[in-house]
């Protein structure tokens, strides 16, 4: 662990190769593709910033793989994440939850050994109406012998992560991230046009304040989630009740309840039977973090990091967040009479 003074101020680029030098091995490849990341997060901050005042609002003509309208600030962030990453030579492969596809690195590039995969404007739904997006994403090693990263590469389970992150363009920028040493956040501060650290070695509360889901779905949850949901509001078990708090925003709701404990929800329900998030974009790269800041993230039953995907684009029931809250999810879910509290 890396020990700064209160007065020094450190920017990422100091804070990635810090953690770096800790590591003799290590090529630099890795915090490469940090920093290019931190750029592309600029330049998608600076955009969001001023999507109120250009005409850049409403959607496109295109539907994304998921069948969702495109907001152009979508097509926006993904074509500059692809630009920022595509020719440094450290990647072999990216995936993108706007891309129905593997994104290749183009011939022109040299291939390196890692594997970007991305939510490039996480709650597009919210961008119309002034409320903070994020964007998502997660760094694998290649596995295959292949110069060119295969689909092997990219489905891989979260735990074999090595690194992962999201930026919330909120009423500040922050991006946060983990290389497995803790998860660290840093303040966009636009005067200088630096991310500084902030938020050292996150750690989330064990109990959380915060239950964030949507229950307009709680007539097609089942039993199990309905009992849940009960016990998180107090009704049920005798446990303290939480606060409601539901952006709507996977980042936005994420990031609160990090820093303030708490619960995100988005169980699967007999409408959408996997639930709606995806693993590799969004459950992947936030369960990596939550467990760095001594949180949890399931799926109901099994622990995220664990899943082995089997398609790009797959979808996850998602309980995450506070220890105490998601291993309460992971007993009421399994059906267990256990005290509530215990
Ligand atoms: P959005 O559809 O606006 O992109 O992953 C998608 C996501 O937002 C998450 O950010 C958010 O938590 C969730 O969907 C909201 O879904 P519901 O509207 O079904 O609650």
């Amino acid at each position: 662990m890396i020990h700064h003074t209160a007065t020094s101020v450190v920017t990422i680029e100091r804070f990635i190769i810090e953690q770096e030098r800790q590591h003799p091995q290590a090529t630099g490849q890795l915090s490469g593709i940090l920093y290019d990341m931190a750029l592309a997060a600029k330049m998608i901050a600076s955009k969001v910033r001023s999507a109120g005042l250009v005409d850049i609002l409403g959607a496109t003509d295109d539907h994304n793989v998921q069948g969702e309208v495109q907001q152009k600030l979508d097509v926006f962030a993904n074509e500059t994440i692809i630009k920022a990453m595509d020719h440094g030579g450290r990647l072999c492969a990216m995936a993108s939850e706007e891309e129905p596809d593997i994104i290749p690195i183009p011939d022109r590039f040299r291939c390196g050994k890692y594997c970007l995969l991305f939510d490039p404007l996480d709650g597009s739904s919210n961008i119309d109406v002034n409320v903070p997006v994020g964007t998502i994403f997660s760094i694998v090693k290649k596995v295959t012998k292949s110069k060119h990263g295969e689909l092997a590469d990219l489905l891989q389970p979260g735990r074999r992560q090595v690194a992962a992150g999201y930026v919330l363009y909120g009423s500040s920028t922050m991006l946060v991230y983990t290389t497995g040493q803790g998860a660290h956040g840093f303040t966009l501060d636009p005067s200088i046009g630096e991310f500084l650290l902030s938020h050292a070695n996150i750690r989330t509360p064990d109990e959380g304040r915060y239950l964030s889901v949507n229950d307009a779905y709680e007539q097609h949850w089942d039993d199990s989630v309905r009992q849940l949901m009960r016990r998180y509001r107090g009704l049920e078990g005798g446990r303290r009740s939480l606060s409601v708090r539901y952006v709507g925003s996977l980042v936005a709701d994420f990031h609160r309840n990090l820093l303030g404990g708490g619960v995100f929800c988005y169980p699967a329900h007999a409408k959408s039977p996997r639930g709606k998030l995806r693993l590799l974009y969004e459950a992947n790269p936030l369960a990596f973090i939550v467990e760095q800041a001594g949180g949890a993230a399931i799926d109901g039953r099994k622990r995220i990091l664990d899943i082995q995907p089997e398609e790009l684009h797959q979808r996850t029931p998602l309980y995450i967040g506070s220890k105490a809250d998601v291993d309460l999810a992971s007993r009421t879910l399994a059906g267990l009479k256990t005290a509530v509290g215990a």
